[in-house]
């Protein structure tokens, strides 16, 4: 037998072929939603309702639905059967225990700390961690995280490697700390609370962060006394492209290359709606316990009892098990292996893509589609519009719209990627839908008739990105 191609290295043969080993699914479908295929008259009907927002389309107005991987995973039977041993009770639900129980042999911390979704951790964090005139150092900007730091009064800095910032780069590990950058910030700012790691970074294209960086911004934090507080979202996709990517991990799992990356950490702030394969939830952990008692003395009032903090006890169990089929490498395997089948087919095709193709999404690089628009114009927000209309594809804005503006100043910030992103549900399409994803940006890609760009016409304060308004110019 030939030794097995790595899933996420395609070779290239003759002419524009792509040849590698299937990453084919380890599961079967069992259930079915249907979904519903627009005229392209309904479509334009549609985005003009939605304020040329992709956000406030309708759902059923949309046939392949791209816009997010939160949240809108499909759950296994496994998990559905879970739902049926929800323990309801106010307090002391056994799943929270089950949960804690997960949550401390896959990621390793103490102290857990249920909330609604991602944002309940951060909130908390931020208010329990954060004095005004602080500085939080972080491997990019995520809109929410970002949000509840300034909230909290604290200035947010960029120290992610240059190369993050550049689409083109095809560099492994793009969402590394850049460590000169830190050591800077460490040592200059007046009060640094905690170091901010995102695995994979979002924003830079679900890129992800090695290990041998994380371990050297562990040192050099120690060094300085400082803690790192973990996004864990979506650690366990970084883990995959550690042990696909990264000399010596490749006899790992991905359950052990989490738990050593997780040991870098004193906590994390976790969205359950990404790797954990449910519908809603999310915790903050913490190895701190005087931390975790101020974490729990907020959680009672924001999020709802330290035992469930705002999730149902069924929504603890769905996600306890959630964990334990994501850290599967199976699992992982397949999940990443179908990103990239839609990114190397985009490619092929000679469609501009962040590079390499992320763990969660393929990013459309938008300057690269619209030259022609200058960022004033929306150029990412354009192409997210511009898909829909063709066939009825969901993708979400990833650029100028979503970077807001400085919260001093009152200006837009420039962000130096300006990006679509279409990104990809856990277990939910199939490469059909891949093939038609594909085609569509294509030939919204080859379209010579090109768009003159959109102007804002409605702003909201908080988050814009969301509710904003426009109009084609
Ligand atoms: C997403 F347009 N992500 O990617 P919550 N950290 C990280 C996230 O990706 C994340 C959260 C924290 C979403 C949903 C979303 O600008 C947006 O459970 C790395 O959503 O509260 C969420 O977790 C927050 C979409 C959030 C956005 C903010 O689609």
């Amino acid at each position: 037998m030939p030794p097995e191609p790595a899933p996420s290295t395609p070779i290239r043969t003759t002419g524009q072929q792509l040849r590698r080993r299937s990453w084919a699914e380890p599961w079967k479908i069992k259930m079915v939603e249907p979904i519903k295929v627009t005229t392209a008259a309904q479509r334009a009907t549609a985005l003009r309702d939605a304020g040329y927002n992709t956000f406030l389309l309708r759902s059923e107005d949309v046939y392949i639905d791209l816009l997010t991987d939160s949240g809108t995973s499909a759950m296994s039977d496994w998990q559905w059967a879970g739902l049926m041993l929800g323990d309801e009770a106010y307090a002391g639900s056994k799943n929270f225990y089950h949960l804690e129980d997960t949550v401390r042999r896959h990621y390793g911390y103490k102290h857990l700390i249920p909330t609604h979704q991602g944002r309940g951790a951060e909130h908390i964090l931020s208010q329990i961690m954060i004095q005004p005139g602080d500085t939080v150092p972080g491997n990019m900007y995520f809109t929410t995280t970002r949000y509840h730091q300034e909230h909290a009064g604290a200035q947010f800095v960029d120290v992610v490697v240059d190369e993050g910032h550049d689409p083109a780069n095809p560099a492994p590990f793009k969402g590394n700390v850049d460590l000169a950058k830190l050591e800077r910030v460490l040592t200059t700012a007046k009060h640094v609370p905690y170091v901010c790691v995102a695995a994979t970074v979002n924003m830079a294209g679900g890129q992800p962060i090695s290990m041998a960086n994380m371990r050297a911004v562990r040192e050099l934090c120690a060094r300085q006394h400082v803690p790192i507080m973990l996004d864990a979202t979506r650690a366990v996709e970084n883990a995959w492209f550690i042990k696909t990517r990264e000399p010596g991990y490749a006899e790992r799992s991905c359950g052990e290359i989490l738990r050593e990356f997780c040991s870098y950490s004193d906590g994390c702030t976790m969205s359950g709606k990404k790797d954990p394969l449910v519908n809603i939830g999310g915790w903050l952990s913490l190895n701190d316990d005087q931390l975790a008692d101020k974490a729990r003395n907020m959680v009672v009032v924001y999020e709802g009892l330290h035992t469930y903090g705002g999730m149902a006890g069924r929504d603890m169990e769905a996600m306890a098990r959630g964990i334990e089929e994501s850290v599967q490498d199976d699992h992982m395997r397949a999940r990443i292996g179908q990103v990239e089948y839609l990114g190397e087919l985009l490619q092929v095709a000679g469609v501009p893509v962040v590079l390499p193709i992320g763990g969660h999404a393929v990013y459309l690089d938008a300057r690269r589609f619209y030259p022609h628009l200058t960022q004033d114009e929306f150029p990412a927000q354009t192409l997210a519009a511009e898909l829909y209309l063709d066939a009825g594809v969901r993708a979400m804005e990833r650029g100028i719209v979503s970077a807001g503006r400085d919260h001093k100043t009152g200006k837009h910030h420039y962000p130096k990627l300006e990006l679509v992103r279409l990104t990809i549900p856990r277990r939910v399409y199939t490469q059909a839908h891949m093939d038609v994803v594909a085609e569509s940006v294509t030939a919204v890609f080859q379209n010579p008739d090109k768009p003159r760009g959109l102007k804002m016409v409605y702003e909201p304060e908080n988050l814009r990105f969301f509710q904003a308004r426009f109009e084609p110019l």
